[in-house]
């Protein structure tokens, strides 16, 4: 699966707060391959090697859970992830549908 995602960074390992300044929303085109949620600074390129950026921004999500944002209310269609050790995401996705598929999509490996 991949498409466009907006990222903001809630938490970091171990869930301690994400400091200001690296908290703000930022576009990505995401695939999610196996156990990797990888996420392209620039729009998707069909062959492209990945930069050394695009490997510090791949999360793994075995053992991660993704739910629906539902006490987020700035912005729609965002759902949380949760990874095994603890980071949290906010994910935007374009649209309702989109966001439940990344959602069935993560959680279901
Ligand atoms: C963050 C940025 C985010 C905002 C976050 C800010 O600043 O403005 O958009 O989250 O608020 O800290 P920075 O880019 O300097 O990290 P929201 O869009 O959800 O308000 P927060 O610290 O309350 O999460």
């Amino acid at each position: 699966k991949s498409g466009f995602l907006v990222r903001k960074v809630h938490a970091d390992p171990d869930g301690k707060r994400t400091p200001r300044g690296k908290r703000g929303w930022k576009s990505f085109y995401a695939m999610l391959k196996g156990l990797v949620l990888y996420l392209q600074k620039d729009e998707y390129r069909a062959e492209r090697d990945l930069t050394e950026e695009d490997v510090k921004n791949a999360v793994s999500i075995h053992h991660s859970l993704a739910m629906r944002a539902a006490d987020y209310s700035k912005r729609p269609n965002v759902f949380y992830l949760r990874t095994a050790d603890w980071r949290v995401f906010l994910f935007q996705a374009p649209n309702a549908e989109q966001m439940q598929s990344w959602i069935t999509r993560i959680n279901v490996v």
